[in-house]
C-alpha cells in the first residue's frame, strides 16, 4: 500500500488549524493535525519542503519504520516543529491502517482497556461569583473534573480565561503581533488559595478540581503554592515552574504533596525521562501532535507506567479535532491513563471537522468508526483561509520579560 499523495490543509474555521492528509494507492487517505499554536506555517514548511517529498512511494502499513525514518533519519531533530510534523504523519497513518482494516484505532493499539476516558472541562470568571457560576455550570454538563482559573486581582489580564463573546472556551491566540501581558507572582499566590476556597466552600470536595499556573514560578514558589492548597484536594497543579528545567521539580517535590502534572510543551520521552525515572511529577501531559504521535506518545506513557506516573494530555483547543481523536483512542487503552483535557473546538470548526467522539457523564468515547473517526470537508476549509496570530508575551512589572 503505497502513499501516493501528502497534502498539507492551512484553515481558519475560527482559529488556525494545519492538517495534514495522506492517500495512498489502495484509495485510502489518513489525516493528522500538524498545528502549533502561532507558528502554524513553519510546520507547513518543514512538512511541504522536507517531509511530504519523502514519503511518496512509501509503504503506508510501515509506521515504525516511517517514524524512524523521519525522526532518527534526520540529523536535525526533535524541538516542537519538527515533532509535529512527525506526529502529523504518524496518526495519519494509524488512520489509514485503522480504514484499510475496517478498525478503530484503539482496538489496534490491543483495545479498551477502560470503558470511557474521564476528561477536565475549563471554569473560569473574571470574578470568584463568576468561576463559581461556571463551575457550576459544568457541573450541571455532568463533568467530574473541572479546571478553575479566574482573574488575578491587581493584574490587567490573567492567564486562562474565557474571551468574553466565546462561550466556554478559551483562546489566547490573537492579532497580528504578541499581547503584552504583565504578571506579577506576589498577587497570584496571595490570590490562588482564595480562588480554590471559593469554588470548595460552594461545591464541596465532590468531583476533581485542577488548576494551570503555566509555567511562571520558580521552584520555592512552587512549593508554597502547592502547599498553601493542601486543604482544597487539588487533582494536580499544572506546569508551575517552566517546563524544561526537569531539575526544578526536586525542589516543588521535597515540600508540598499536592500533585504536579507537566508536559504540554514537551516533544520527546527525552524531555520527560528524568521527571518520570526520579517520579518528580504524578501527571505526564504531553500531547499526541506535539510529541511525535501516536507512536512515541505510547512510549512515553509505556516509560510512565513504570514508575507509577499516571497520564493527563494536553487537550486545548487550538489542537485540531483530529488531534482530541487521536488522544482519546490512545487513552482508551493505556494502563496508567489518568484524565484528558478537552476544552472543545467551537463553531465553524464543527463545520470542517466531522467527528465521531461523544461526551457523556464525565466521560469521553472515540467511537467505534474506522481509524480516528474524524473527517474534514476540504470546501469547508477553503472558505476560512489563515489569518496569523500570535500567543502573548509576558512582562514582570519593571518591564522584563517572563514567561508566559
Ligand atoms: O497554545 C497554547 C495553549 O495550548 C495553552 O496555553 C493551553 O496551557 C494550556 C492548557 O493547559 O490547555
Ligand atoms: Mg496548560
Amino acid at each position: 500500500m503505497k502513499i501516493v499523495a501528502a497534502d498539507v490543509i492551512v484553515a481558519s474555521p475560527g482559529r488556525n488549524y494545519v492538517t495534514l492528509k495522506i492517500t495512498t494507492d489502495s484509495g485510502s487517505h489518513g489525516l493528522g493535525d500538524a498545528t502549533l499554536n502561532g507558528r502554524e506555517l513553519a510546520v507547513v514548511a518543514y512538512l511541504r519542503e522536507h517531509v511530504c517529498p519523502l514519503l511518496i512511494g512509501r509503504d503506508a502499513r510501515r509506521i515504525n519504520d516511517v517514524w524512524q525514518y523521519l525522526y532518527r533519519g534526520a540529523y536535525w531533530r526533535r524541538g516542537p516543529v519538527t515533532m509535529t510534523a512527525i506526529a502529523a504523519v504518524d496518526c495519519a497513518l494509524w488512520d489509514i491502517l485503522g480504514k484499510e482494516t475496517g478498525r478503530p484505532v484503539h482496538e489496534l493499539l490491543g483495545g479498551a482497556a477502560r470503558d470511557g476516558v474521564l476528561v477536565y472541562g475549563h471554569a473560569s470568571g473574571q470574578t470568584l461569583d463568576e468561576l463559581t457560576d461556571d463551575v457550576a455550570h459544568y457541573l450541571e454538563l455532568g463533568y467530574r473534573a473541572i479546571r478553575v482559573q479566574a482573574a488575578v486581582p491587581g493584574l490587567d489580564s490573567t492567564y486562562g480565561l474565557h474571551h468574553p463573546g466565546t462561550g466556554h472556551t478559551y483562546e489566547p491566540a490573537d492579532g497580528a503581533a504578541p499581547a503584552d501581558n504583565v504578571w506579577h507572582t506576589p498577587a497570584y499566590l496571595d490570590f490562588a488559595p482564595q480562588m480554590m476556597a471559593a469554588v470548595r466552600e460552594r461545591h464541596g470536595y465532590g468531583f476533581h478540581l485542577l488548576h494551570d499556573v503555566h509555567h511562571r514560578l520558580s521552584p520555592l514558589e512552587a512549593a508554597q503554592l502547592g502547599k498553601s492548597l493542601e486543604p482544597y484536594r487539588m487533582f494536580w497543579i499544572e506546569d508551575p515552574t517552566p517546563a524544561e528545567d526537569q531539575e526544578a521539580f526536586r525542589t516543588i517535590r521535597q515540600h508540598t504533596t499536592t500533585p504536579i502534572a507537566t508536559g504540554e510543551v514537551f516533544n520527546s520521552i527525552w524531555d520527560c525521562q528524568t521527571l518520570i525515572t526520579e517520579r518528580l511529577i504524578d501527571y505526564i501531559r504531553t500531547s499526541v501532535s506535539h510529541t511525535g504521535g501516536i507512536t512515541h506518545l505510547r512510549k512515553i506513557f509505556d516509560l510512565a507506567a513504570l514508575y507509577g506516573v499516571r497520564t493527563g494530555s494536553h487537550g486545548a483547543g487550538d489542537l485540531s479535532p483530529v488531534s482530541f481523536a487521536a488522544a482519546l483512542h490512545l487513552d482508551l487503552t493505556v494502563p496508567n491513563f489518568g484524565i484528558q483535557e478537552y476544552m472543545g473546538h467551537l463553531d465553524p470548526a464543527g463545520e470542517v471537522f466531522r467527528t465521531s467522539y461523544t461526551f457523556q457523564d464525565g466521560y469521553m468515547r472515540p467511537g467505534d468508526a474506522p481509524g480516528l473517526g474524524v473527517e474534514i470537508d476540504e470546501e469547508a476549509a477553503a472558505r476560512y483561509p489563515y489569518s496569523p496570530k500570535y500567543l502573548p508575551v509576558n512582562r514582570l512589572r519593571d518591564g522584563s520579560m517572563h514567561d508566559w
